[in-house]
């Protein structure tokens, strides 16, 4: 009978402790309260941006309200509209499209939230909507893209005829690119852009948009893809058909994440132009000092570099 008192006596204390111990593991409340809208997981790229911004919140002690709006622009402004009701301390988004977002903007300010855009830009006729804007120039991206063609076309005396598969449709990094690229081969009549699909950034629509270029036109000398998943996606399909790309089409791709530079380094890949995601600590650092009414400049651009096939492969990012 002692025996049995005492047994139960020990588990009522471990159930005790128990509860004690969970008790004080409850999530530690951040120094400031930062909610985030990202547009989706469509690429290895978001993937990054996903991953180094919640490292750096939890590096900040930040607390992070992260929502994954699944490539939808309503989603996006739902999640917006939830931060304004817990009445955090600062909002930034990812926005999908430029469009639309005037609305949610003001809502925002009239509950006295500053709105950081993140990575992609928004069109707006109230640029007092948002406080700052933290991401890379999509316009300058496709302008280096243009650059390397002209150079490594630079002695071919013939019409060089190039595909583009671009990104989501009205979104900037796709407007940036699809103009920036443009701007530099309109100036010499050999280059013809003469197809240009929408691969919306995401692999599955990069193998599509291959097997309706391969359909609709013929001899491509060069691809143009807007990001790396879709230029793999392409670059299977090239391979199915038994086209060796990177010798008998020439690829440009942008971002160079893991998957571009181990492309880049098989010869798959001739050029890769970055487009970071990693923008975490900058983008808390911004927060903070936004919060805390320190300076802090209202546009912040990535580094763009370009790595290409002739590069000593040792110099490249190890990501
Ligand atoms: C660019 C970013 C783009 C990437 C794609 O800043 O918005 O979206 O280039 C990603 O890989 O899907």
């Amino acid at each position: 009978m002692k025996k049995l008192f005492f047994l139960v006596l020990f588990f009522i204390t471990l159930l005790f402790i128990g509860c004690r111990a969970e008790q004080e593991t409850v999530e530690p409340q951040g120094y400031i309260v930062f909610g985030f809208s990202q547009l989706g997981d469509e690429s290895e790229w978001r993937s990054a941006h996903s991953h180094d911004i919640k490292s750096a919140a939890e590096f900040e002690d930040i607390q992070l309200l992260f929502d994954n709006a699944q490539q939808q622009q309503f989603n996006q402004i739902k999640a917006i509209r939830s931060f304004i009701l817990k009445g955090v301390d600062v909002i930034a988004f990812s926005p999908i499209v430029e469009e639309g977002w005037d609305n949610v903007l003001m809502e925002a300010r009239e509950a006295g939230i500053p709105v950081i855009v993140v990575d992609r830009k928004i069109e707006t006729d109230d640029p007092s909507l948002y406080t700052a804007f933290i991401g890379s120039d999509f316009y300058r991206e496709g302008v280096r893209a243009g650059e390397f063609i002209l150079e490594r076309f630079d002695n071919v005396d013939r019409e060089i005829r190039i595909a583009e598969i671009s990104g989501t449709i009205s979104s900037s990094p796709m407007i940036g690119r699809y103009e920036g690229v443009r701007s530099v081969l309109n100036q010499d009549p050999r280059f013809e852009i003469v197809i240009s699909v929408s691969g919306d950034f995401m692999r599955s629509r990069g193998r599509e948009s291959m097997e309706v270029i391969l359909q609709e036109t013929p001899d491509i000398d060069v691809l143009f893809a807007h990001n790396d998943d879709m230029a793999l996606g392409a670059i299977e399909v090239l391979e199915e058909h038994g086209i060796i790309p990177g010798v008998d089409m020439i690829i440009i791709s942008v971002d160079a994440q893991t998957s571009g530079l181990e492309a880049l380094r098989q010869g798959r890949i001739n050029c890769l132009v970055e487009c970071s995601p990693y923008i975490g600590k900058e983008l808390m650092e911004l927060a903070l000092a936004i919060v805390n009414g320190e300076p802090f400049n209202r546009y912040t651009y990535t580094e763009t570099r370009v790595f290409t096939d002739r590069d000593d492969f040792d110099t490249l990012p190890v990501r």
